[in-house]
């Protein structure tokens, strides 16, 4: 498990032990056991370029390594449009896309600073990191 997961380890376990000591720490917290990694690929005009799916309720990947400063676009396709995951936010990036089970949507982000990025659906209920190093 890569080192960066251990803050995430970290904050999970302290809220579970706010909500049930013991048994959480026995068993791996289900939102991690479904934590897919991606990484950004270059793409032909140099921007490097993430493409995630969105389905029954979850990112894949969920976790994505860009590298920072560099331009980074974000394509979505919504593949079940039943949940609530219509729009994409990374709201410390400035993104707020619409997504729609018709097409893939695109966003460019200019040069995203070095850091964890939270991205979410419209109601924070879907959640995904951008790890920019
Ligand atoms: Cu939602």
């Amino acid at each position: 498990m890569s080192r960066r997961l251990v803050p995430i380890l970290a904050v999970l376990a302290a809220l579970g032990a706010v909500g049930a000591v013991g048994a959480s720490l026995r068993a791996p917290s289900p939102a991690l056991a479904r934590v897919r990694e991606g990484r950004a690929a270059p793409a032909p005009d140099g921007v490097q370029t993430v493409s995630f799916s969105v389905r029954a309720g979850e990112y894949t990947p969920s976790l994505v390594r860009v590298r920072a400063g560099a331009p980074l676009r974000l394509r979505v396709t919504l593949e079940d449009g039943n949940g609530c995951a219509t729009r994409l936010l990374v709201p410390d990036l400035g993104v707020d896309l619409e997504l729609s089970p018709a097409a893939t949507a695109e966003t460019l982000v200019a040069a995203p600073p070095p850091g964890r990025w939270l991205f979410t659906c419209g109601m924070k209920m879907v959640k995904g990191v951008l790890v920019a190093e």
